[in-house]
């Protein structure tokens, strides 16, 4: 490799491993391993699979790739020699956000445990120019960046793969692009990502706005563009029925040079359509089978049963609904398609609760997806239960054989061989290198449960990552925190739902303890990470919120040597892989039902940190694996929650007869916080929280609190709380990636 390396360093800067730049090295090594994965055969099947989804939050893709080309080793060898680590060489890679969270990371991992288990299939997507934003605080506030993250040199590999497809009334040509996804055992599958030649990054001046109305020129300049208003949402369904219309078109495509016929299509092709933002591919799959000549029902039955569905959120606004006059406008060519899907639906039943189009003249997107599909599953056990039981319930009277579930996972290359190579390396010389291929292995560590020596390094490579992390903040935001502390994490999209509302409460509640002279026995420290939409203005209140206390805790003598609270700016996939390793407390506190199922959480287990959350999601799953010692729970149950929801009896209102609640809540307005914040948003968010308070963060709130001071007491048994990490790591095998998806080929794909 170090002859490979300098000899591309040489033929393109002229340069040496000695005198190259890091930029320069990062450049040798993309070049090397783009090479490496060019060689491999693809991976081939009699089936294939596509992947269909408008995130896929890849991240950094160098580390990635060199462990599952069996590189990585030696690349650190070979970099150390010169004086360099890789982590320094992989700041220069730009970092693709092309998701917003847990779905489009999901599809990341997915795309990596496909290929590791020599699966044939690809993911389909977009080429967004710019990621989601990039998150900078000014005035205790959000702002949003463009976030532009192609280069000349990237990962990218243009192909001369062309479609058209109709745009309104508009033809336009795409062009694909390609990135190899190698698996860890050989070969390799591929990320296709469509993008028109005509998009003008020049469009985008201030902030992240940009004129909406020519689409050609700005299709691809942004993931999910602001959908505040019509020119936005319109917008949205062009770039989905273009991304659709491209990967129908490829399939079909592939299939002829495969050599097999449309009438065969669903014996050789399955699509997993992610989320109902791909769903048009249904359609226009339809369309281009009675094009060449296949009879209406026919294309039906064939597209029926080769597309499956997964839902990710019971959230009632992130069921997308559009209306006709906009699927008229973006995407004529299939609407005649869906009205005969509505009619084929009418025509067999009557009630209006599974129809497609609605009386107010909106298509339901999942509802075509459900009907037309061949496979419904929800992300985790009880999210999946919720589903049939009441989300989806007429749906799952009618295919009661449709519905399954697949608890989603994680790629522990990246969430631990990668991001934690310490604890890796510790687990290796404990139990051997079979967990790095059977994720399973790992319950192997539970022999060491009463094993004094290695609890002490389970603390030690914990205390390390932390003091990384402590590095790590000083460098990039400045600030200077204590690796003594408890670190305490809440890091995830800012959602309502996701409760970080709640924690900011505890945050007042601790904050207002100090002051009253209760001293914490070790020193607390508080980690928030959280991007807002643009438009939700609630949650960027609740930034503000944070930010705020931030300041106050820290600019207090009496309290910042005893509590901290930190924003990391601009969370993302990188900065997941600095925190959660140097996490002691994993906040998982989101109102029972409303997380379909967190990823987060299972990447915080994995590397040890003990789960402090609701009976939600996943965390459900995570609790009967580790045991009810082994997490601390606490809030009302979903059923209950779900029975609040349904006789609107919770009031904030109410809770706020407590004097300790309400005094927590009154805090938010008070002189101390309105000294430092913007008096609008803090007011705006009181009233939001004491008046409505939709996600229910004042219902849980004592018994949160509570359980939070148990388990800090409990941290300081500090053999005790090794004992849990083990735990925790021996039993997340059940969240590798590689897992769930040999489930999905297991019942759904059958590649
Ligand atoms: C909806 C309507 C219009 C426009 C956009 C949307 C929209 C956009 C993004 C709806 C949903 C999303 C993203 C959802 C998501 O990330 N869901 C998360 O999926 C994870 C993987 O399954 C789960 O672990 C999380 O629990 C779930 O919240």
């Amino acid at each position: 490799m170090e002859a490979r390396l300098q000899s591309i360093l040489s033929e393109r800067f002229g340069k040496t491993l000695d005198t190259a730049t890091k930029n320069e090295m990062y450049t040798a090594l993309l070049f090397l391993t783009k090479e490496e994965m060019a060689n491999r055969p693809k991976i081939q099947g009699e089936r294939k699979l596509y992947y269909v989804s408008a995130e896929f939050l890849i991240g950094k893709l160098l580390s990635n790739n060199l462990i599952n080309l069996g590189l990585f080793d030696e690349a650190k060898a070979v970099l150390a020699a010169h004086g360099v680590t890789l982590e320094e060489i992989e700041e220069a890679e730009n970092e693709p956000s092309l998701g917003n969270g847990g779905l489009g990371r999901l599809a990341a991992c997915f795309l990596d445990s496909i290929a590791a288990l020599g699966l044939c299939g690809d993911g389909a997507g977009l080429n967004y120019h710019n990621g989601l934003f990039r998150q900078r605080f000014a005035n205790y506030k959000q702002q949003e960046q463009k976030d532009p993250w192609i280069t000349e040199d990237s990962w990218l590999r243009r192909t001369d793969v062309q479609f058209p497809v109709q745009l309104g009334d508009r033809t336009v040509t795409s062009v694909m692009y390609d990135i190899d996804v190698p698996g860890a055992q050989g070969g390799r599958n591929t990320l296709h990502l469509f993008d028109l030649d005509t998009v003008d990054e020049s469009l985008v001046k201030e902030g992240i706005s940009f004129d909406k109305t020519d689409f050609e020129r700005c299709l691809t300049l942004f993931l999910y563009p602001d959908d505040s208003d019509d020119a936005g949402r319109l917008l949205r369904v062009y770039q989905q029925y273009f991304m659709v219309s491209c990967t129908a078109q490829l399939i079909l495509k592939e299939l002829e040079e495969r050599g097999y016929s449309i009438n065969d299509l669903h014996k050789h092709v399955v699509v997993q359509i992610n989320d109902t933002h791909p769903t048009m591919i249904i359609p226009e799959l339809i369309r281009l089978l009675t094009a060449r000549g296949m009879s209406m029902d026919d294309a039906v039955r064939e597209v029926s049963l080769t597309c499956a569905y997964t839902n990710h959120t019971i959230l009632a606004e992130a069921l997308e609904k559009w209306p006709v006059a906009f699927i008229e406008k973006a995407a004529p060519c299939i609407m005649p398609i869906i009205r005969e899907l509505d009619s084929r639906v009418r025509a067999k039943y009557s009630d209006p609760a599974v129809q497609i189009i609605d009386k107010n003249d909106k298509i339901h997107m999942a509802h075509i997806d459900i009907h037309f599909g061949y496979s419904v599953n929800g992300v985790a056990a009880l999210h999946t239960e919720i589903l049939k039981e009441s989300e989806l319930r007429p749906f799952y009277d009618i295919y009661p054989e449709k519905f399954n579930n697949k608890t989603n996972g994680i790629t522990f290359r990246r969430w631990l061989l990668h991001c934690n190579q310490p604890l890796a390396q510790m687990i290796e010389e404990l139990i051997g290198p079979e967990f790095k291929k059977d994720a399973s292995k790992l319950e192997d560590l539970l022999r060491y449960i009463d094993d004094e020596t290695v609890l002490r390094r389970l603390l030690d490579i914990k205390m390390e990552q932390k003091k990384q992390f402590v590095d790590f903040l000083f460098h990039t935001q400045n600030i200077s925190i204590d690796a003594d502390a408890i670190y305490d994490v809440q890091v995830k999209r800012l959602h309502e739902y996701k409760r970080q509302q709640m924690n900011a409460l505890y945050a007042i509640y601790k904050y207002l303890d100090i002051k009253a002279g209760n001293i914490p026995k070790r020193p607390i420290t508080m980690i928030f990470g959280a991007k807002a939409a643009p438009a939700y203005t609630t949650a960027k209140d609740i930034i503000h919120l944070i930010l705020c206390l931030s300041k106050l805790v820290a600019s207090d003598p009496q309290v910042r040597r005893h509590l901290r609270i930190v924003m990391l700016e601009n969370y993302n996939v990188a900065k997941a892989a600095r925190v959660i390793p140097a996490c002691d407390i994993s906040e998982q506190i989101s109102l029972a039902s409303k997380e379909a199922s967190g990823t987060g959480n299972m990447t915080f287990m994995l590397n040890g940190a003990v789960t402090l959350g609701t009976l939600d999601g996943a965390n459900v799953e995570i609790a009967q694996l580790v045991g009810e010692e082994n997490i601390a729970i606490f809030g009302r149950k979903s059923d209950e929650v779900i029975a609040l929801y349904a006789n609107g009896s919770y009031s904030p209102k109410a809770m706020c007869a407590n004097p300790m609640i309400k005094r927590l809540v009154d805090f938010i307005v008070s002189k101390p916080m309105k000294d430092i914040g913007d008096k609008t948003c803090l007011e705006r968010l009181y009233k939001e929280i004491s008046g409505k308070d939709y996600f229910m963060a004042l219902l849980d709130l004592e018994e949160y609190i509570k359980t939070k001071e148990a388990l800090f007491a409990r941290y300081e048994d500090r053999m005790a709380w090794a004992r849990m990490m083990l735990v925790n790591i021996a039993k997340s095998g059940y969240f590798s990636s590689d897992r769930t998806i040999a489930q999905y080929n297991e019942d759904v794909w059958h590649l």
